[in-house]
C-alpha cells in the first residue's frame, strides 16, 4: 500500500544537547552520532522512494529535530500545532512557512492559544485520529481540532494518557487493523477493536515505530517487539539507531511528517 508520497523532515541542530528531557540520566546527546543519525534514518526514508524536503538546523529551538510536533499534515489539509512546552512554541512559526508550499492557504489551519496541541499526540488511522490527552495536548486543543477535521469528515477521539511523553510514545498504527501498544493502554477499551501487538514492559520504548508505505521502521535494540512485528509477516522490516534522541523523549514518529 502506498500512502506516503513525501517527507518534511530537519537536521539536528548543536544545541540539540540542550533539548528537553524527562531522563536525564540517560546521559548527553552525543551531537555528531545524533547527526549521523538523522541522515541515516533520512536515507532510509529516501530509499523507499520518498521525496524529502529538508529544513535547515536552527540553533534557537534545541527540540527542532522533533517536526512531527508542529504540524499535522493528512491528505485533506495541515493544521499548525500550538506545542505545550513554552521552549518549543515558536517552532510553528517558521514551520508554518515550509508547510505552506504544498497546502492552499485554505487548507492550512492553527490551534490557537489557549489550546494546546503537539501532533506526537496524534495517531491517524485512516480518517480517524486518536489524540492523547498529555502535559503538551489540552482539551481545548483536542475541541480545535475536532472543530477543523469537522470540515473533512475527520472524527477525532481523545485518548487520556498517563504514562509517557506523548499518544505515541505509546501506540503506533501499522495499518491493515494492526495496533502496536504499551500495557499502559493496552486496556483501554476505546483501541478494543484493533489486533493489539503487545510490547513488552522492558521494550516500551519500541512502541514507537513507523509505517511506511508497507515497511516497518522500528528503533535497534529491541528484539521482542521486533519479532512479534515479523510474526505479523506483513511487512518489510528496517531498524534505525536512535539512541541519541531517545536521551530526549524522541523516537522514529517525531523527526519527520510524512505525507
Ligand atoms: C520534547 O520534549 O518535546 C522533545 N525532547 C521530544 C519530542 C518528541 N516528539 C514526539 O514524540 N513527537
Amino acid at each position: 500500500m502506498k500512502k506516503f508520497k513525501k517527507i518534511i523532515a530537519r537536521e539536528p541542530s548543536k544545541s540539540i544537547i540542550n533539548g528537553i528531557t524527562s531522563s536525564p540520566d540517560l546521559g548527553s546527546v552525543n551531537y555528531q552520532l545524533a547527526s549521523q543519525q538523522h541522515k541515516d534514518y533520512i536515507n532510509i526514508l529516501k530509499n523507499l522512494g520518498l521525496e524529502t524536503y529538508l529544513i535547515p538546523k536552527d540553533e534557537k529551538f534545541p527540540d527542532s529535530v522533533f517536526v512531527e510536533d508542529a504540524a499535522l499534515l493528512t491528505a485533506k489539509c495541515a493544521v499548525i500545532t500550538n506545542p505545550g512546552a513554552i521552549a518549543r512554541n515558536g517552532e510553528k512559526t517558521e514551520m508554518a512557512a515550509h508547510v505552506a508550499q504544498f497546502y492552499k492557504p485554505n487548507k492550512m489551519h492553527y490551534i490557537q492559544a489557549p489550546g494546546t496541541l503537539d501532533a506526537g499526540d496524534v495517531m491517524m488511522v485512516n480518517d480517524t485520529f486518536y489524540v492523547g490527552l498529555t502535559e503538551r495536548t489540552n482539551q481545548e486543543g483536542i475541541n480545535q481540532l475536532t472543530e477543523i477535521f469537522k470540515l473533512y469528515d475527520y472524527q477525532v477521539i481523545a485518548v487520556p494518557v498517563k504514562e509517557g511523553l506523548h499518544l505515541k510514545s505509546s501506540v503506533s498504527y501499522l495499518e491493515y487493523n494492526n495496533l502496536l501498544i504499551t500495557s499502559d493502554l493496552i486496556d483501554n477499551p476505546i483501541f478494543d477493536n484493533f489486533n493489539k501487538i503487545p510490547v513488552p514492559d522492558d521494550e516500551k520504548y519500541c512502541a514507537n515505530s513507523i509505517w511506511v508505505n508497507d515497511t516497518i521502521i522500528v528503533p535497534k535494540g529491541y528484539p521482542k517487539t521486533l519479532a512479534l512485528i515479523k510474526k505479523l509477516n506483513e511487512y518489510q522490516i528496517i531498524m534505525a539507531d536512535t539512541s541519541e534522541i531517545a536521551k530526549l523523549d524522541g523516537g522514529l514518529s517525531c523527526t519527520s511528517l510524512r505525507f
